[in-house]
């Protein structure tokens, strides 16, 4: 059974990315640790996608993927739920840009456009980064047609694809103790 209807709250998506210790079992668990909020509920999950690291620190290759989730938090509420969950399973602020066990960001919550100190919606550099379209492609909302076609277009212009490989279907929720429906 859902937690929440699914006339409840807003669909949002978020993308996830890992490039320290155990990336994929830390992707399993910020997924599970979302799902476990009273007010968030899982709906669709990308496939995992092996990146090259964009930007100016040389690190790691990231694994990238994408989340849908329905939630009736306030934006706001459900950010701090996302840093919360960053900390929780070791995230550090050391470098900007730098190497993370997880990174949460909320890219799009339906028919929400805010910009404040703290949050802006959408997610002001997703159409840019091939790391978070390539996923999000892969759970973007049918019902969502300007969405979809806005990250099909982005997509087809976009450099950088080709650090974005194909690495594993997602293995949540047969990886945690959770069910589906
Ligand atoms: N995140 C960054 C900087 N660079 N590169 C890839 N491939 N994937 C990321 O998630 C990523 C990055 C800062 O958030
Ligand atoms: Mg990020
Ligand atoms: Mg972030």
């Amino acid at each position: 059974m859902f937690k929440l209807s699914p006339s409840d709250g807003s669909e949002a998506y978020i993308a996830l990315g890992a490039n320290l210790g155990d990336r994929e079992a830390t992707l399993m668990q910020a997924i599970s640790l979302l799902h476990d909020h009273q007010e968030i509920t899982v709906l669709r999950c990308s496939k995992l996608y092996e990146t090259d690291p964009v930007g100016p620190v040389d690190q790691p290759n990231f694994v990238n993927m994408a989340l849908a989730l329905r939630t009736t938090l306030a934006p706001e509420a459900l950010l701090q739920v996302m840093l919360q969950i960053e900390h929780v399973l070791g995230r550090e602020r050391t470098i900007r840009w730098g190497p993370r066990t997880v990174d949460l960001d909320l890219l799009w919550i339906k028919g929400k456009q805010m910009d404040t100190d703290h949050l802006t919606l959408p997610h002001p550099r997703m159409m840019e980064r091939a790391f978070v379209l390539v996923p999000m492609n892969d759970i973007v909302n049918e019902e969502d047609p300007e969405l979809k076609e806005q990250i099909e277009s982005a997509l087809n212009v976009l450099d950088g694809k080709d650090g974005v490989q194909f690495w594993k279907t997602c293995s949540w929720p047969s990886a945690s103790a959770h069910s589906a429906n």
